[in-house]
């Protein structure tokens, strides 16, 4: 059960999901119950096999396996496209350590709205061409690299009525098709026109739609830049 505290902040964020599809609250205390007010929205699910909480910090053994622990700039995606399964329903992030440099802001944009504006038959066929979806994660240790086969729309099986959308900036096959070379370009022109750029302070929490959001990075030289992130379904 949450608090009144928490629920006022639960009423909140769910406005705000609905309405822009991303919920940004600022100033919280360093002991903010973050994991209570998170579970709230759904299952915490396991990352890689380490755990519930991932650490989205620079480690530079890891930098070329999971690209959240870089400084590099990370292009427009969902998270999880290469999953077979549905894709957590929402992402969080929240932060320990805000970076003094000026960059590594999480930038974010309404996928769904990008995709309605593209004509009816393109439209179609991203709920119809299928897509190799892949990444060099590993759903746990000793398990082969991540990948599946997905259309780019598809509809949740979880959340009635509900679209998915799937995206990656680089990792996606079907680059020398005409139409999604056109969609990827449509997007990424869009996406860097439209994109939200959150800009963090220690103890700030952001939570957005990850089955209609696409969100990437800005680069950044500060490496003690420390968020966590949850995954919820
Ligand atoms: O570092 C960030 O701002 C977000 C990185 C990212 O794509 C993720 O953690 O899923
Ligand atoms: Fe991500």
């Amino acid at each position: 059960m949450l608090d009144n505290f928490l629920s006022s902040i639960k009423a909140d964020a769910d406005r705000s999901l609905l309405q822009n599809g991303y919920f940004h609250l600022k100033n919280l205390h360093s002991d903010f119950p973050y994991l209570k007010l998170l579970e709230s929205f759904g299952e915490l699910a396991d990352q890689y096999g380490k755990g519930q909480v991932w650490e989205v910090v620079s480690k530079k053994a890891s930098a070329e396996a999971y690209n959240s622990q870089s400084v590099d700039p990370i292009g427009p995606h969902t998270e999880c496209f290469e999953f077979q399964d549905e894709p957590p329903k929402y992402l969080a992030l929240w932060c320990v350590r805000a970076p003094s440099c000026g960059g590594g802001k999480t930038l974010l944009a309404d996928g769904l709205q990008i995709v309605s504006n593209l004509s009816a038959p393109s439209q179609i066929t991203l709920t119809s061409e299928k897509l190799r979806f892949y990444s060099s994660a590993k759903k746990e240790n000793g398990d082969p690299a991540l990948e599946a086969i997905h259309a780019t729309i598809e509809p949740s099986q979880r959340c009635d009525g509900e679209r998915i959308l799937r995206f990656s900036t680089k990792y996606s096959d079907a680059r020398g098709l005409p139409w999604f070379t056109s969609f990827h370009e449509a997007v990424q022109a869009e996406f860097s026109k439209s994109h939200t750029s959150i800009e963090w302070s220690d103890n700030d929490l952001l939570i957005w739609d990850n089955h209609r959001m696409l969100h990437g990075r800005s680069a950044f030289e500060d490496n003690k830049r420390e968020l966590k992130r949850v995954w919820i379904m």
